[in-house]
């Protein structure tokens, strides 16, 4: 049996958590294969609303296994404060949470590190998390990272000596911080991490596909904040792609199926960097407040702005999308008239091709659709739709010739729409 792989099309915030946690039913295992705690994958069931950072979006069903694999990064301390929050739950985590032995962990001079390089920059930071997911993306390409497998022996030298190592490189920056203050926690959570069974996924995952078992991988971020193919440098420090599951779990390219490519019915981006199709007016101001666009992990305001099937299409042909997913269609029932970009117009000349940088002078060549004016939310199938809603959809199927399979109208499980 293939692996799934789910992947935000955007700039992340697509509603990933939300989606997978409904497709797991359909699947054995879950599993993470990039990205750390920067991501915020936020889920919503019996009125309760979750947001996950480290964890897989299937660990709600008891039933299912959840994997973080070897792309990940993971922050011990991040961990343990996950861990205990939905332990307070009632949930036992280490019956259905495995973790790869080569994951590399973010240390707090990792975060240390990130803010002293984010301070340096001034208003040219890339407005990272500051969960130290650059500087710890960097030691393993560096070769100088640790790895999960590595607290099972003579961590604390092994954690001296790369301490020691990042205090040097610290003192290039003009930048004052309290050791003890980020590593409060620290052993507690490498404690924490001992509890669950530290595994090679790669053999594990690999074994699943043998018995037939099915696997759903879930991106975190998105594909225009990919390291290779994102608005560098304004990206985050993985492949977001459908290849960094490939390498982020150990999974050969033939062996991945389905490829669920999820978009918002419009665009957010939050931290610095180029926005084609942004908003900085009244109309993004209503988008941000209808769709509660805040950062799910660090609470910053979301930039807003119109679709752009220049990057979407981009996205798709990256990723190789065999099905889309389109969330956040209620939130665009304030609009009467719906903007979409098909192209940009740079220095005059207008393109359909997500160009190597995207300058400030360009300026999106929009379509405009009449909006649904209707309130989707309670719709439990496409039946109920709106006209204007499946002419929406059928104009984005035939611009990126590939099907939209579901479509969330909320944030609740229930709010979701398989289409026939
Ligand atoms: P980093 O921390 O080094 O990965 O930041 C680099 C860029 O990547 C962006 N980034 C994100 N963009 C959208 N959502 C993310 N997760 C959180 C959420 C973000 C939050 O779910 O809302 O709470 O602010 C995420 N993580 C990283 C980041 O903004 C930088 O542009
Ligand atoms: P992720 O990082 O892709 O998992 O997305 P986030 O959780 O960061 O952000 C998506 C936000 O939109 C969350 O607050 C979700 O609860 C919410 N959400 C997901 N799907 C929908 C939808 O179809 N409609 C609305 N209104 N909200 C949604
Ligand atoms: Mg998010």
């Amino acid at each position: 049996m293939k692996v799934d792989v789910l992947l935000g099309l955007q700039w992340g915030d697509e509603g990933k958590g939300k989606v997978v946690d409904v497709l797991t039913p359909e699947y054995d295992v879950i599993t993470r294969f990039q990205g750390g705690p920067n991501a915020g994958h936020t889920l919503e069931f019996n009125s309760i609303k979750h947001v996950l950072h480290n964890i897989p979006s299937g660990i709600f069903h008891s039933d299912k296994m959840n994997i973080i694999g070897n792309g990940v990064v993971l922050d011990p301390i991040s961990f343990k404060e996950e861990v205990d929050k939905l332990e307070a739950m009632g949930m036992d985590l280490t019956r259905n949470l495995m973790i790869s032995k080569k994951a590399h962990l973010i240390l707090p001079t990792h975060r240390i590190l990130d803010a002293a390089s984010e301070a340096s920059k001034g208003k040219t930071k890339i407005g990272s998390t500051l969960k130290g997911i650059g500087p710890t993306y960097m030691d393993k390409t560096g070769r100088n990272g640790l790895r999960v497998g590595d607290i099972l022996s003579d961590f604390d030298r092994k954690y001296n000596d790369l301490k020691k190592k990042h205090q040097q490189l610290l003192t290039i920056y003009d930048y004052e911080y309290n050791i003890a203050e980020f590593e409060k926690g620290l052993a507690e959570g490498i404690a924490c991490l001992k509890k669950f069974t530290i595994i090679d996924s790669e053999h594990r995952i690999n074994e699943y596909q043998r018995q037939e078992k099915s696997v759903l991988a879930e991106g975190a971020q998105g594909t225009l904040l990919d390291i290779d193919f994102g608005s560098y440098p304004f990206v985050t420090s993985s492949n977001t792609i459908c290849a960094g599951a490939c390498t982020g779990m150990g999974i050969a390219p033939n062996k991945i199926g389905e490829v669920y490519g999820i978009f918002k019915a419009y665009c957010t981006r939050v931290g610095s960097g180029p926005f084609p199709t942004e908003l900085e007016d009244e109309t993004g101001e209503t988008l941000r407040k209808a769709g509660h666009e805040f950062g799910a992990t660090t609470g910053r305001p979301r930039r807003c702005g119109w679709l752009d099937l220049v990057a979407l299409k981009y996205a798709v042909m990256i990723n190789g999308v065999t099905q889309l997913i389109m969330t956040k269609g209620d939130v665009l029932s304030k609009f009467k008239t719906i903007k979409v970009a098909t192209a940009y117009k740079i220095d005059g000349v207008e393109t359909r091709e997500f160009p190597f940088e995207l300058p400030g002078n360009m300026e999106p060549v929009y379509t405009e659709l009449p909006g649904w004016n209707d309130d989707l939310t309670g719709m439990r199938s496409e039946n109920e739709f709106p006209e204007e809603l499946n002419s929406y959809i059928k104009f984005l199927e035939a611009e990126l010739e590939v099907p939209i399979t579901i479509v969330s109208v909320g944030p609740d499980r229930e709010q979701t729409i398989v289409r026939e």
